[in-house]
């Protein structure tokens, strides 16, 4: 039996973020719901079977605890071992991750086809250009065609990716070339992502993939249908509907929320509502309406990944990240949140209950008992959030005492992978070039994507703002997405003052040029996806190997706690990366399957996974991986390399 002494965690502290402190100081009055850290300690100790993935019960001979080191729990009542039954729960994890973005990403779909045919009037096409990249990724004609001919067809092509038969998905197509190859040789291209969940969900059931390293591989075709499927897709199709991200600036944390202004907060993951929110919120007759009942105006504001998406489009504030959202109904100062899907808390309705707070579920698929339910339409899109926002308006006057901290930070957003090759070669030289020749010279070590989640196991933002801070300060460029930019961004590692207070020289003299933070943010957690895209321009660029495996860059989620985490780790994997789980790791029981993750995996794919719990060990795992691929690509002697420009290579290709 597990050992419950280990299993029980000594108190650490619950965060790093002096608002979130502050209001969890003054939380006293939450019960019997409580906050996630309250819930936790009293979950305490934690079953240690299904902390190590050694617990199945995908049937009712079971639940069984398999482990293989002691005599009695080798076997499963159906003869399955620890390895089998730690594949099929990651596989598992791998499906539900992809199942959440690629919903996400289909719904986006629905709407731009809407918006398209004219049927959802209060959305539009903002980037045409984007918009002709996709039409040419399809093999959508363009020639003369009316704009919305051309969305239509995009749409309706976007749509029927989701349920591809044969593959493989057409995005596949951005990787390198050599990457691509790889793919076809082990079988690896997906099919459309809804394909790829059933294949997984099948073979997981009792009794029919048994052999863990055959499980993975539906579950690297199943993660890279998401990441180069159904999370690219809700990218794509976000910028072009809502427009491309583009440097901006705005603020974060709890104390962006007003007191003397109706706060509006909306949560979860889809922009669609919050798009449409922010735009009543603009509007001089819901101000006015606001200023009626005597406030001085409406003050929108985002959490997790909602908030990400409308930051970096329109520099809304944002309240917090995953933890901080019991944080932010805890002020008393919310008059409306509104959630869709994803990371949402199940206490909310709860705690809302304790304050004035009107709490409305959006999305049929994500209701919540306690909660209002006002359904999102995508055609009345405009007028379900104005009466979202007028419940917050009508609500202001119920506010009762309110502890609004006064933290908030500066931060700069917006980086999507057509900015930063923008940025870095100027209007009329887009180029990854400067990046690649800055790796090359060795000012810029290598590229760190550090992402994912907050979990209360671990103290709140630490090991996010630890292990990038230890990274800039070793000259790796970070880019960042979801809760993870938000923590780093409390800290004020986004902002472009960041490089001569945080960097190392090089990195800071290449951030002092280009006039940007050496933490970029990204997005949210489907613009992963923008890494993938920014991994493979690198690449295509030259100089620094012929797939994404040569790069120096390495990925992380040191705070994970989310399905979605495993998905996007294992679409880096199965990319070419090696990354990183901190916290924990679903599959340690099982000594030959992890070993197939942590170590095997590379000789399939290039990329693998790790797992370091400390921050600082974290990033020195992280950077010696990075000079390990400095040293392949012979980057290690300190000369000077030239990149091959045009004429070089033509030169090169005669002879
Ligand atoms: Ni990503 Fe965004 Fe945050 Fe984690 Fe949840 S909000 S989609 S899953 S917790 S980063």
């Amino acid at each position: 039996m597990p050992d419950e002494k280990k299993t029980k965690k000594e108190e650490i502290p619950r965060s790093v973020d002096p608002a979130s402190l502050e209001v969890l100081a003054e939380c006293t009055d939450l019960q019997p719901i409580g906050t996630s850290w309250d819930r936790l300690k009293k979950q305490h100790p934690q079953c240690g079977f299904g902390l190590k993935g050694l617990c199945c019960r995908h049937c009712s001979m079971g639940p069984c605890r398999v482990d293989a080191s002691k005599e009695k729990l080798k076997y499963g009542v159906c003869g399955v071992d620890s390895d089998t039954v730690a594949a099929r729960h990651f596989v598992r994890m791998i499906a539900a991750g992809a199942a959440a973005h690629s919903d996400h990403g289909r719904g986006v779909a629905e709407t731009f086809l809407a918006a398209a045919k004219g049927e959802a009037k209060d959305y539009k096409i903002k980037d045409q250009q984007k918009l002709y990249g996709l039409a040419m990724d399809f093999g959508v004609e363009i020639g003369d065609r009316a704009v919305e001919d051309i969305a239509i067809e995009v749409g309706e092509k976007s749509l029927g990716i989701f349920g591809e038969q044969h593959g493989p998905i057409p995005f596949l197509k951005r990787a390198p070339l050599k990457r691509q190859a790889l793919w076809k040789e082990h079988n690896m291209e997906p099919r459309g992502v809804d394909r790829e969940i059933v294949e997984c969900m099948h073979r997981t059931h009792m009794g029919v993939d048994q052999d863990p390293e055959n499980l993975m591989m539906q579950g690297n075709r199943a993660a890279l249908a998401d990441g180069w499927g159904g999370s690219m897709l809700a990218t794509e199709l976000q910028d072009i509907m809502f427009g491309t991200p583009q440097p901006i600036l705005g603020e974060c944390n709890l104390g962006v929320l007003k007191d003397d202004e109706v706060n509006v907060v909306i949560h979860g993951h889809e922009p669609t509502l919050s798009e449409m929110v922010m735009v009543v919120c603009q509007s001089p007759e819901m101000i006015a309406k606001a200023k009626a009942v005597g406030a001085k105006g409406i003050n929108l504001g985002g959490l997790c990944c909602s908030a990400n998406e409308i930051l970096m489009r329109h520099g809304v504030a944002n309240i917090g990240n995953f933890l901080q959202q019991e944080l932010a109904l805890a002020t008393g100062a919310v008059d409306v949140m509104t959630v869709d899907v994803q990371c949402i808390m199940s206490s909310l309705a709860q705690i809302a209950s304790c304050f004035h707070t009107k709490f409305i579920t959006t999305n049929y698929r994500a209701k919540i008992k306690g909660a209002q339910h006002i359904q999102f339409e995508e055609h009345d899109a405009e007028n379900i959030a104005r009466q979202i926002v007028q419940m917050g308006i009508d609500n202001y006057k119920n506010r009762g005492v309110t502890k609004i901290p006064k933290a908030k930070c500066n931060m700069i957003a917006g980086f999507s992978h057509e900015t930063i090759n923008y940025l870095l070669g100027g209007v009329y030289r887009s180029s990854y070039k400067p990046l690649n020749e800055n790796i090359i010279n060795g000012r810029i070590r290598g590229i760190a994507g550090v992402v994912g989640c907050n979990n209360p196991k671990v103290t709140h933002d630490k090991d996010h703002i630890a292990l990038v801070k230890e990274l800039i300060a070793n000259n790796v460029i970070v880019l960042q997405t979801g809760c993870s930019a938000l923590a780093c961004a409390k800290e004020g590692l986004m902002l472009p003052e960041a490089a001569s207070q945080f960097a190392g020289p090089g990195l800071a003299e290449v951030c002092e040029t280009v006039g940007i933070p050496p933490v970029l943010h990204m997005g949210s957690c489907v613009d992963n996806s923008r890494i993938l895209m920014a991994a493979s321009a690198v690449v295509k660029e030259g100089g620094l190997g012929d797939d994404i495996c040569d790069l120096p860059a390495v990925g992380a989620a040191p705070e994970w706690m989310s399905e979605k985490a495993i998905s996007i780790g294992q679409y880096f994997v199965a990319s070419g990366v090696y990354t990183l789980l901190g916290t924990t790791f679903p599959t340690l029981g099982a000594e030959g399957f992890t070993d197939f993750l942590f170590n095997k995996h590379e000789k399939l794919t290039g990329g693998m996974w790790g797992f370091e719990p400390d921050p600082m060990v974290m990033a020195r795992k992280m950077i010696e991986a990075m000079d390990g691929k400095r040293r392949a690509l012979g980057l290690d002697k300190g000369k000077e390399r030239v990149l091959f420009d045009m004429a070089m290579r033509r030169e090169l290709d005669a002879g």
